[in-house]
């Protein structure tokens, strides 16, 4: 196959000074920043579904993008073809993973054993392409909400029949998955929810859903993928109402079904701000719960009410993110997969270049202000500091669970009026702009 994107060469690091749209500003693979390689902080992946299948189609007008490798075809031809353009992106991107849809990759048959075969043969493209380049897939997932059959959900659709497709759906991207050496698999219940509380039995669909996943825990295990499962959360759209609407959401249900030992979260920052939430929140929550599994790093419009999945150039966001994650050692078996897609206004190839260069540097700057915030300890400290009354005396005994209701009244009837500490949020917000 011809280059799908000839005009392009590797993407070079260039340094702050660089005035190249067609390099990196801060993003240097190899730099050690806090102990590690940025690209080992990271572990960066491309969306299949947004790089290689979006057209930039909005509810108003058809697609605009211009992919010259995509005959525009269903065929398996053309899914072969696309697999080589997305290698050779992720190649001169220099980005080492990505991640699909079992129906980005390859196309839906005209029955469920046709859309199999269709999947193994662009999988044996896709281990080709793995092998000739050295990329990796961080997590696969199965798409259970295009199709019209799912327009009342999957797992929680209210048949059976369209229960147990799903399930089939999922087994084989399980298995797919695996083949390919996928690092985690992600369950993102599109239509996992309602549209009308009106036909609707929240019990029963939630019930289902946690059988589905706990059957797909035992198919993990028969076949020997190790991997983790994540669980991405999403208030709404396309649904009303999703049972996985963010973080606590999910713990609660993973919690109550038994099913936390077997998932993480996958975090999406837009999705975080649709459930009214920041990004911080999220993974602050996660990493409470020791769950902080994987993160689909975009940003939404914070005009537009929906799912603009923009790429993420906000220093502050990032800086955040970084925050949590080096305190949390970092992602494991997860990464920043950019679930972004370009504008509808920016539909030349080289915008996927742009775009997902800007939200690489994005990340850099944030973990190297990170880690300069982490360095100087100032911040820490306060955090710290502020819950010294927790350290000892009568606050450690209420950490360690050493006390009750009769021995704190005692306390404070003895001790009169606690005095209590500033907040100072301005102060902190005044010491991290030292740094941004
Ligand atoms: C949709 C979304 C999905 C999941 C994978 O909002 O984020 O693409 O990341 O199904
Ligand atoms: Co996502």
């Amino acid at each position: 196959m011809s280059e799908a994107f000839p005009n392009i060469p590797k993407i070079p690091f260039e340094g702050p000074q660089s005035k190249n749209p067609l390099a990196f500003k801060h993003y240097d693979a190899n730099q050690v920043v806090a102990g590690k390689k940025m690209k080992e902080h990271f572990r960066f992946a491309v969306a299949y579904w947004h790089a290689m299948r979006n057209s930039l189609a909005d509810p108003f007008g058809v697609g605009t993008a211009q992919r010259p490798w995509d005959d525009g075809s269903d065929s398996v031809d053309n899914a072969k073809r696309r697999v080589w353009a997305c290698f050779e992106f992720m190649d001169k991107l220099g980005v080492d993973y990505y991640c699909f849809h079992d129906r980005d990759v390859a196309p839906e048959g005209k029955t469920l054993a046709e859309s199999h075969s269709n999947l193994d043969a662009v999988a044996d493209e896709l281990l080709k392409a793995q092998q000739a380049t050295g990329k990796k897939l961080l997590w696969g997932t199965a798409c259970l909400f295009a199709h019209p059959r799912y327009n009342q959900g999957a797992a929680t659709s209210p048949n059976a029949h369209v229960f147990a497709y799903a399930a089939a759906q999922v087994k084989k991207a399980i298995e797919v998955t695996h083949r390919l050496g996928g690092e985690g698999y992600t369950f993102w219940g599109g239509r996992e929810g309602y549209a009308t509380l009106w036909n609707t039995d929240i019990k029963r669909e939630v019930d289902h859903l946690a059988a589905f996943l706990h059957m797909a825990v035992e198919h993990k295990k028969k076949i020997g993928f190790k991997g983790p499962f994540y669980i991405e959360p999403k208030p709404r759209e396309p649904s009303t109402h999703q049972y996985d609407s963010d973080a606590a959401a999910c713990l609660n249900f993973l919690r109550e079904h038994g099913l936390m030992e077997h998932f993480k979260l996958n975090l999406e920052t837009n999705h975080a701000t649709l459930a009214g939430h920041s990004m911080w929140h999220e993974m602050e929550v996660a990493a409470a719960a020791g769950v902080l599994g994987s993160v689909d790093a975009n940003t939404g419009d914070e005009l537009i009410g929906w799912d603009t999945d923009q790429f993420p150039t906000d220093i502050y966001l990032t800086t955040k993110m970084m925050l949590v994650l080096l305190r949390t050692g970092g992602f494991t078996t997860g990464g920043l997969n950019f679930d972004a897609k370009v504008r509808r206004e920016s539909f030349e190839p080289v915008d996927l270049f742009h775009a997902h260069i800007g939200g690489m540097d994005a990340f850099a700057r944030g973990l190297k202000i990170a880690d300069a915030i982490r360095r100087d300890g100032r911040w820490d400290q306060f955090r710290s500091a502020r819950y010294s009354t927790f350290d000892s005396g009568i606050g450690a005994k209420i950490e360690a669970g050493t006390t009750n209701f009769e021995e704190l009244e005692a306390f404070a009837l003895a001790n009169g009026e606690p005095v209590i500490a500033s907040g100072r949020q301005e102060m902190l917000e005044n010491l991290i702009n030292e740094f941004v």
